[in-house]
């Protein structure tokens, strides 16, 4: 199978937004790593200065985003930096049917990498934790993915915006954070810290180990985004998504066309 030539065709549609079909609907036999390479090559195709690798995501690392999305396994995608918001706006230009979701984000001072990494190897890496929203879109028709799909479309990342103020690691307990998201005023979803794989903390770790499998790693000043630790909500042009961290003021996000 040529890879090469299903991660442009990939690249295509995140750059026109344009839906595509699943490519397991095409493609018989691809496997979980088959689909790591394509993310590799379709992202690798569109870094260029100004446009580098700025960190990593998990996704699915919350029951109700793997239930939300009927794929049982966590997963990890790539963060460029055209894909951070400057300011709390989304533009729908250049997106399909966007959905926002509550996250927590680590930030690394020291290099991460290795197949036994320890949640105490994170702390020591860790320069801050920031509340964070990420906005993803995927490529394919109505959502609807396998977790090979899903994979190969670079995990659905889209858009993300990290809060202006950073905290010490150790300055909250990052599984009993609190959060509510809302949508034109109205609570649209809550859910706690303690979602992500027990502690978003944990999340970290499971990336370091998925990523030693390829022979990368996390690189200092990369951040990473821990997972969605509610359901993802649709936005639409007009809306007002506000999302609320216990203690570290909201996040708000202003969708325009
Ligand atoms: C896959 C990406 C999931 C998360 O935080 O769980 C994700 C998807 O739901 O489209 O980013
Ligand atoms: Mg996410």
């Amino acid at each position: 199978m040529d890879l090469e030539q299903i991660a442009s065709e990939i690249t295509s549609h995140q750059q026109s937004a344009t839906e595509m079909e699943k490519i397991t609907l095409r493609y018989d036999g691809l496997t979980v790593e088959d689909a790591y390479e394509i993310q590799r090559l379709s992202v690798a195709s569109m870094i260029r200065p100004g446009n580098s690798l700025v960190g990593w995501k998990m996704g699915l690392t919350s029951k109700a985003k793997q239930q939300s999305v009927g794929v049982n396994e966590a997963l990890y995608g790539r963060l460029l930096a055209s894909m951070e918001l400057a300011q709390p706006e989304l533009s729908l230009k250049g997106l399909i049917h966007p959905r926002v979701e509550p996250e927590i984000a680590f930030v690394l001072k020291h290099r991460l990498e290795g197949p036994r990494v320890t949640p105490r190897d994170v702390w020591l890496a860790t320069e801050c934790v920031m509340p964070a929203v990420e906005v993803i879109d995927s490529r394919y028709k109505n959502f609807s993915f396998t977790l090979v799909d899903v994979v190969a479309d670079n995990a659905s990342s889209a858009k993300f915006l990290v809060a202006d103020q950073a905290y010490s690691p150790y300055q909250f307990r990052w599984d009993e954070v609190g959060v509510v998201m809302k949508k034109n005023g109205e609570v649209v979803q809550t859910g706690a810290g303690a979602a992500v794989l027990g502690h978003p903390v944990r999340s970290v770790v499971e990336l370091v180990h998925m990523l030693h499998r390829t022979g990368h790693a996390l690189e200092a000043g990369m951040v990473v985004l821990t997972g969605a630790i509610t359901e993802a909500i649709h936005v639409y042009e007009g809306d007002t998504v506000s999302v609320e961290f216990d203690e570290m003021g909201e996040i708000r996000l202003d969708v325009r066309p």
